[in-house]
């Protein structure tokens, strides 16, 4: 008797394992894979888009990717601070995309500010804040 509710105890335990390995596995897949954020969907980054209103309703986690599609005669991408993008300050960015279809991968918890430096775009309203949760 007291065997056979040692082998009970044993496969329940082994089950629990089994369970507790595939969900660990499953959300370090998850992690991993991340979400891609179309900046402005089918308009994508350009000056008629409200990113304010863009952002509303989506989550941001680190891993996720901000996907920028834009002519690159008339937009680019700057990574600025806080600073820069509350005053349209193009000196001292973190970087800067000029492809036109741009990929930027978020690996950093907290605010996550983008502004377009050509011409007087940012003054116009060519700008994103985001907030990446972990
Ligand atoms: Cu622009």
């Amino acid at each position: 008797m007291l065997r056979l509710i040692t082998v009970q105890q044993g496969s329940w335990f082994s089950s629990l394992m089994i369970f507790s390995a595939i969900c660990s596995l499953s959300s370090l897949m998850l992690k991993s894979e991340g979400t891609n954020h179309t900046v402005g969907d089918s308009s994508g980054w350009d000056l008629m888009t409200n990113y304010t209103n863009w952002t509303q309703g989506r989550e941001f986690h680190v891993g996720d990717v901000l996907v920028f599609n834009y002519n690159v005669d008339q937009h680019n991408v700057m990574q600025v601070n806080s600073t820069a993008y509350a005053d349209c300050g193009r000196d001292n960015y973190i970087s800067l995309f000029t492809k036109g279809n741009d990929s930027i991968i978020m690996s950093e918890v907290g605010e996550h500010c983008f502004i377009c430096a050509m011409y007087d775009h940012c003054e116009n309203g060519q700008k994103l804040s985001i907030n990446v949760a972990p």
